[in-house]
């Protein structure tokens, strides 16, 4: 099991090519002479159309594009492994996750809007899909960093994903739901509430996609051996905590490092932190399908966790980067149709859209119905079936039969059924209904949930989910749409709409604007409806805020402010002990190349004041040395202080530098260590624990 959880070969590995002390050739194999120059009649003549060697070339290059992800088209993956760490065959079949079974795994992050060339930092939901390659095929888990969606029914996904791109007569903005068709559509789909106040928090700005959250989002069904179904929605539970950046931070690391999640990503697994999730079940009984205030086949709505805990099955750790991005992160296929025996969908009808849309995209995005055999694509068991030719097959299928049933093959490929062997089966749920284009009065509390998430907030997340919508809102110009917004605001929480209304200039309505309840009432006749009582007001794991030590520094960027003549002795005492507890440790000084050390002796410098921005950097420390001097007439050493301490962040001075604290904004506060008063190393490091000193916003002095 070690070895596996190293980052060692996986199944795709027989596809590497290597080109080490390989001769050049065509795509046909033949050696290539010369790859600089076109035959030409004569060496200023015109070129020749017998120039098949060109040709090869141009002909693959012209073709080198397929089309982007209509959505979710940015996105980062990797390899890895999930272990099974729970005992679940009283409610599934599935072998992956018998205890102690081990499968491969591909994850793809993405972000939902932008295009593929777009900043990973956009205000936006995250993609997470996890394609598990178990031994009874492949199974695919592709959820999200937020547990709720925007609709109800998939009939309105092309309206909404049309609302939100760039609006279609300047392709513009990008990567960005702050414009007006968004908001319009929004404004008129009540039902977006819930999952609106969760786009407008941090949790659409994370830190890392290390340290996200990821969400089944619908309500699945485990089946057992005997048949017996029951309800399910899983979560993923990132071992580095779930954190987020400031919305002022979001914006400057667009510009700083538009890959910045993705180069987080691609250097953690490079450098051994290999990023671990716990996966999680919150299991409902049948029979207590209709026992909530709320429908569980809605996907606007989440189970708080305090009405059913969520219980931990297994582990994934995500070890091997791909060896090309185009191979193997563009080219994976999800699709939450993919299933392995033992898990089926349930009647959420957001999920039974989907089922459809996945693998018609791939058959697009992929060229053809063979996109199963691509590397990244295949299931580690074989395929056998009927199914032939088509676009660029790969499979070598043997012998005249490809029919079933059939004599002259020994009636092979055989349903399992035939044989008494265990296959997919569906789960054997009853129906009775007529057919009807129509939406459950279960699914007409659009409010609830919403006030449940922002009530469950602390002050200072409360105020960001408050900032974001008055940014978004403010970038809108139709002023209608700013105040049908307002009027869903005020059905969530006065203040909140009071707040944002008060950003806008604007008094938020009392009552939903018609326009709003003419189209809620497509759905719901008699919309708005009287909300049945909720279970809780407030959950607690709906919150991202951690307390000072709570947190770990694993894998988290620190930046050593220094010059030459900065004391060894000052940097090595802080580096040795945040090296210890996980920290990567970068120093950065007014030039790349040696600088010397107070005390004699060089050290390489590969980061400037000029090549990096305190937005990258989750703390800062400044150490001792003659290095104080130079720094204090460094106006770039003073904007990352300044900034780092805007952003609420932890910076540290040791005895000597603390001068340097006095030249900039920064007042001290807990988040802010003197090694004259503080414990130097612990505090600094019990301070980068609790991730961000938030409370440094309050009262809003500095702009975060
Ligand atoms: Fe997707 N979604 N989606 N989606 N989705 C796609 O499939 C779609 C929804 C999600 O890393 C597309 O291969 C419909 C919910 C992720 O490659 C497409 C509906 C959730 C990814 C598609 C939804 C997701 C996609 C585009 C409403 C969270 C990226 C490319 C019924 C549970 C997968 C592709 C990857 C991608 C359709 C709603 C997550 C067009 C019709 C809800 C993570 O098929």
């Amino acid at each position: 099991m070690k070895n596996q959880k190293k980052n060692k070969a996986t199944h795709i590995d027989k596809y590497l090519v290597d080109n080490t002390n390989k001769v050049m050739t065509t795509n046909d194999g033949v050696p290539v002479y010369d790859n600089n120059n076109t035959l030409k009649a004569g060496d200023r003549g015109p070129s020749l159309q017998q120039d098949h060697i060109f040709f090869d070339k141009l002909m693959h290059f012209d073709r080198e594009r397929i089309p982007e992800r209509v959505v979710h088209a940015r996105g980062s993956g990797a390899h890895g492994v999930f272990e099974a760490t729970a005992d679940m065959s009283k409610y599934t079949t599935a072998a992956f996750l018998k205890k102690g079974t081990i499968t491969p795994v591909f994850t793809r992050f993405s972000t939902v809007a932008g295009f593929k060339g777009s900043t990973d930092l956009a205000r936006d939901v995250r993609g997470f899909s996890v394609k598990f390659y178990t031994e009874e095929g492949n199974y695919d888990l592709v959820g999200n960093n937020i547990p709720v969606f925007f609709i109800q029914d998939a009939m309105n996904f092309p309206d909404l994903v049309h609302a939100v791109k760039p609006e279609p007569n300047n392709e513009m903005p990008q990567a960005a739901s702050a414009h007006d068709t968004f908001w319009d559509f929004i404004s008129l789909m009540p039902e977006s509430a819930h999952m609106v106040m969760w786009a407008m928090s941090d949790r659409a700005i994370p830190r890392s996609l290390r340290m996200m959250e990821g969400f089944g989002v619908h309500t699945f069904k485990f089946v057992n051996a005997k048949g017996k179904g029951t309800f399910v929605k899983f979560h993923w539970k990132p071992r580095l905590g779930v954190h987020s950046v400031a919305w002022n931070e979001a914006q400057k690391i667009s510009g700083f490092d538009a890959d910045f999640h993705r180069r987080d990503l691609w250097e953690a697994i490079e450098n051994g932190d290999f990023p671990q999730w716990d996966l999680g079940v919150q299991l409902i009984a049948e029979e207590d399908e209709m026992k909530f205030s709320f429908d569980i086949l809605d996907p606007t709505k989440i189970i708080p966790e305090e009405l059913v805990p969520v219980q931990l099955i297994g582990t994934m750790t995500l070890n091997r980067n791909p060896e090309n991005f185009f191979a193997e992160t563009e080219q994976s296929a999800f699709d939450p149709g993919r299933l392995v025996p033992g898990i089926d969908f349930s009647d959420d009808p957001l999920l039974q859209g989907r089922i459809f849309s996945y693998m018609d995209t791939q058959n697009y995005r992929l060229g053809g119905p063979n996109f199963h055999e691509l590397p990244i694509n295949r299931p580690i068991n074989s395929k056998h079936n009927n199914q032939k030719d088509g676009f660029s097959r790969m499979d070598i299928n043997k012998g005249a039969v490809s029919y079933f049933p059939n004599s002259k093959a020994e009636g092979c490929p055989y349903h399992a059924m035939l044989k008494g062997e265990t296959g997919f089966q569906s789960h054997r749920q009853p129906i009775e209904a007529s057919k009807v284009r129509a939406r459950s009065t279960s699914f007409a509390d659009h409010f609830t949930q919403a006030r449940l998430f922002f009530n469950s907030q602390s002050p200072e997340e409360q105020e960001h989910i408050i900032n974001a919508y008055s940014f978004e809102l403010s970038k809108v110009n139709d002023v209608d749409i700013r105040k049908r917004e307002l009027a869903i605001l005020n059905q969530i929480d006065k203040t909140l709409a009071k707040k944002v209304g008060n950003n806008l200039g604007l008094v938020p309505p009392k009552e939903l604007d018609a326009l709003t309840i003419k189209f809620a009432r497509h759905n719901h006749p008699k919309y708005p409806i009287k909300p049945q009582k909720p279970e809780v007001e407030t959950s607690a794991a709906l919150s991202m805020k951690v307390k000072a030590g709570e947190g770990t520094i694993k894998s988290r960027k620190v930046a050593f402010l220094v010059d030459e003549g900065v004391s060894k002795v000052s940097v090595d005492k802080m580096k040795k002990q945040l090296e210890k507890e996980g920290a990567q440790i970068v120093l950065i000084a007014s030039h790349v190349g040696k600088i010397m050390y107070k005390e004699g002796g060089e050290t390489e410098i590969q980061h400037s004041y000029l090549t990096e921005a305190s937005v990258c950097y989750d703390a800062f420390y400044t150490p001792d040395g003659d290095s104080v001097q130079k720094l204090s007439d460094n106006s770039d050493y003073l904007q990352f202080i300044n900034e780092g301490y805007r952003h609420c962040k932890a910076l540290s001075f040791a005895k000597g530098a603390e001068e340097l604290a006095k030249k900039s904004f920064i007042e001290k506060d807990a988040g802010v260590i003197f090694e004259s008063s503080d414990n130097l190393v612990k505090d600094f490091i019990h301070v980068m624990k609790g991730h961000r000193v938030w409370e440094r916003e309050k009262p809003r002095k500095v702009p975060a």
